[in-house]
């Protein structure tokens, strides 16, 4: 298997052109035609296609870089049985080939494109008697695979135009005829071909005429998907007056002269061929132009008519005639790759910013407009608990016309939870499992041991047992004590456990912290809890006693209820919710035992946590309680 070294092939004279995109890496296996890098000159930025298929096995320019025709691309180990001979790339061209057909006049054909055929022109940038530069691009072409600008090799004026959008071509068609500067006026056959015209018009009375959709490339029952004038309106000729798309295009039907529009035969959502009437013009300045047929067959412009053949030559064509936009008027500066590249995401280019030399949109900006977008649309419901970006809102009613009300304003903390609230629980996928654990022994033995720690000034409520099992059971337990990333990528694995406890206090709901519970004694966690909860109460939290938590205990034991399903509090992964602890009959394989027995409801983000790891987990954690010897090992 050998290898061949892929260079620069003729880019029309130009020298020192941008490399703005290498659209390949090492490694990558590449088909012949498939774009490898591309190119953007001061008019035009074009696929530089690979000739032959391979495996990419060294880049030797990078994005930013300048290149000449010969330049070193890249290296590709060719496929089996490939030709081995000398590159083809330096036989190719992507400038239109020139054939010389008068001394003053030039004939532009379509030049090497990669061996592809029936390749469709999906933009005409220039129009008949506009001046070129060489270098300008004249039309742009659309393969399967990539798209490109072909531009014209020398400067001069248009004086006919043998293509139309909506053809397909290959090399060697003709595309079109250019007197070179300074060279005699057009031959006499070109000024023979009618003039090309906007959207076909017939004359009707009165200086009324018909404006009918024009040769739209042979393409039938045509969408309309805009309408851009209502009756009355004064329209400019050129003006777009209706656009329409077909799977592969849309386009700016203009209209053809100025005036006023009389009636609308058309509504969004219609379907459309040439000769289909689209309105009634009263022309400006009396009469419909002598020139114009009563036939729009004879009168009927080419696909390509539209304000980009309009636009002046030197300029890149700007009229995105092959993204749908959403206002299809204001026009982008985006290269034929970055406009496919727009047609496959879906964006409307119109509200890409762009950052490339002359406003031109680059690849990064469609995909930094994307990322936005994706950004923007996953973090819309932290934007509030009511009404954020993309949620419905409540709306309000007036209460008073049901009894006596009054409003009152939320504390920092009440609006701060409910936002927590609304993100957490759109956020995370929840599930919450339930279980109950007999603490008949362990209610003994904190009873046993609770007026010894009254003295010492600790109440011994269940709590402290519940934070020191749940230390334990993260520890056994570790895929409860990870933390998310945003990326969706990986996720932080604590080797810390710190638990959070749920407060009422009168300001709202609050959590401190516990830190390091899982290295703490049951007694050291009461007194500890306790000063937290006081201080919670007293209103003396600072924001560090609420930070760092691993996971939260929920109690609602001591006011009642036997089971709830609280919300995980990110970005911690799980949160048990504590009822209250009641006496209930037990089959001990005998006879009926009343044994103490506690709810526990376990919430978990199933995202990090699946049903196995949470059912282990709250296993785990009702042995612990149920023996409270295991909670001193
Ligand atoms: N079952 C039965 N009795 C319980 C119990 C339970 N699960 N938990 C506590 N008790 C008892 C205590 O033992 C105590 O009784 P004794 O004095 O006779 O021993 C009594 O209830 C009062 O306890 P307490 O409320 O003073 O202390 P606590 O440790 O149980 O709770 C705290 C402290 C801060 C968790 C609690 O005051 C609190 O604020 N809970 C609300 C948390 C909350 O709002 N959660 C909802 C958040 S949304 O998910």
């Amino acid at each position: 298997m050998s290898t061949e070294i892929i260079r620069v092939p003729d880019i029309g004279g130009a020298a020192d052109v941008d490399v703005i995109e290498i659209s390949v890496k090492v490694g990558d296996t590449i088909e012949a035609d498939q774009s490898i890098i591309v190119l953007e000159t001061d008019k035009a930025s074009m696929d530089v296609p690979a000739p032959k298929a391979g495996k990419v096995t060294a880049i030797h320019i990078k994005e930013g870089d300048t290149v000449s025709e010969g330049d070193d691309i890249l290296t590709i180990e060719l496929e089996a049985g490939a030709s081995e001979t000398a590159p083809a790339v330096e036989e190719e061209t992507a400038q239109a080939a020139p054939m010389t057909t008068a001394a003053s006049e030039q004939t532009v054909m379509v030049p090497d494109i990669g061996g592809a055929e029936g390749v469709d022109v999906i933009e005409v940038c220039v129009a008949e008697g506009d001046d070129v530069q060489e270098g300008d691009s004249i039309i742009v072409l659309e393969t399967d695979k990539a798209s490109m600008d072909i531009p014209s090799p020398f400067s001069g004026k248009v004086v006919k135009l043998m293509i139309k959008e909506g053809d397909t071509v290959s090399e060697g068609d003709e595309i079109l005829a250019v007197t070179v500067e300074g060279a005699a006026a057009p031959v006499a056959e070109a000024k023979s071909e009618p003039a090309p015209a906007q959207s076909a018009s017939a004359p009707i009375a009165g200086g009324v005429e018909a404006v009918n959709v024009p040769d739209i490339g042979g393409a039938t029952d045509v969408d309309v998907i805009e309408v851009s004038v209502a009756v009355g309106d004064k329209v400019a000729e050129g003006d777009s007056i209706i656009v329409l798309e077909t799977d592969k295009a849309s386009m700016d039907i203009p209209a053809p002269k100025s005036g006023t529009v009389k009636s609308l035969s058309l509504k969004e959502g219609d379907k459309v061929s040439e000769g289909t009437l689209i309105l009634e013009l009263e022309v400006e300045g009396d009469v419909a132009a002598p020139q114009a047929p009563a036939t729009p067959e004879k009168v009927a412009a080419p696909a390509a008519q539209s304000p980009a053949t309009k636009a002046p030559a030197k300029a890149a064509p700007e009229v995105d005639q092959s993204a749908v936009l959403a206002e299809p008027s204001k026009k982008v500066h985006a290269g034929p790759a970055v406009r496919m590249l727009a047609r496959e995401l879906g964006v409307d280019l119109s509200l890409v910013r762009p950052t490339g030399p002359r406003n031109r949109i680059l690849k990064e900006d469609l995909h930094a407009y994307v990322k936005a977008a994706v950004q923007k649309a996953a973090s819309a419901p932290a934007a509030g608990a009511t009404g954020g970006a993309g949620l419905p809102t409540v709306p309000d009613q007036d209460f008073s016309k049901f009894g006596e009300v009054e409003v009152v304003k939320m504390s920092k903390i009440q609006r701060l939870t409910a936002e927590n609230m609304v993100r957490n629980s759109l956020v995370v996928p929840q599930v919450t499992q339930f279980d109950k654990a007999d603490i008949s022994n362990l209610e003994e033995f904190r009873k046993s041991l609770k007026p010894e720690m009254e003295k010492q000034g600790v109440k011994l409520t269940p709590l402290p047992f519940l934070i020191k099992a749940v230390a334990q059971a993260m520890v056994a337990n570790p895929s409860f004590n990870v933390s998310l990333m945003s990326d969706g990528e990986s996720y932080v694995q604590k080797h810390y456990v710190h638990i959070g406890i749920a407060v009422d206090s009168p300001v709202g709901l609050v959590v401190p912290v516990l830190r390091d519970a899982d290295k703490k004694s049951v007694v050291q966690i009461a007194k500890e809890a306790g000063e937290l909860i006081k201080k919670a109460l007293d209103k003396q939290l600072k924001p560090a006693d609420m930070q760092g938590g691993c996971f939260t205990i929920s109690s609602l034991g001591a006011i009642g209820g036997t089971g709830f399903t609280p919300i995980v509090n990110c970005p911690e992964v799980g949160i048990l919710g504590v009822s209250k602890a009641d006496i209930e009959p037990r089959w001990n394989g005998k006879e009926f035992e009343p044994r103490t027995m506690l709810p526990l409801c376990l919430s978990y983000d199933h995202r990090a946590i699946n049903g196995g790891d949470a059912g282990r987990f709250l296993t785990y954690l009702n042995a612990l309680l149920s023996d409270v010897r295991r909670l001193t090992l």
